[in-house]
């Protein structure tokens, strides 16, 4: 059994507010939010982080893609603007080591980030 906190999460181990699933990825709330949008889209199988996306699981991440522009149309956030961001490694600011994109939106951003 994982001890991923996001493979529990596809698994049904631990309970999550799930918004979009196939067969492929997962969405759900993050537990955290920052924003009134904030969801989490993760690939199911367990790719660590942006440093591990090859030509072999590179589909999975395109598909996920597909899907922040469908829910972002649904939302109806589309023309208003969000924001989808991948932390990867400690300085990036990554806590958990599945890659996971947050897609956060319905509120005014800054930039650079903290
Ligand atoms: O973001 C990791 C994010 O994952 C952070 O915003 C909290 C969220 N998180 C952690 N555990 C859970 C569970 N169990 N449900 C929903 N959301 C969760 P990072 O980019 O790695 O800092």
């Amino acid at each position: 059994m994982s001890e991923c906190v996001f493979c529990k999460i596809v698994n049904k181990e631990i309970p999550s507010e799930i918004v979009y699933e196939d067969d492929k990825i997962i969405a759900f709330k993050d537990i955290n939010p920052i924003a009134p949008v904030h969801v989490l889209f993760i690939p199911k199988n367990h790719i660590a982080s942006l440093n591990d996306i090859d030509n072999e699981n590179a589909d999975v991440i395109s598909h996920i893609f597909i899907k922040i522009r469908e829910m972002v149309k649904e939302l109806g956030i589309s023309d208003e603007g969000y924001r989808v961001v991948s932390n990867c490694g400690a300085l990036g600011g990554q806590t958990v080591d599945h890659i996971h994109f947050h897609l956060i939106g319905g509120r005014q951003f800054q930039w650079p980030p903290g």
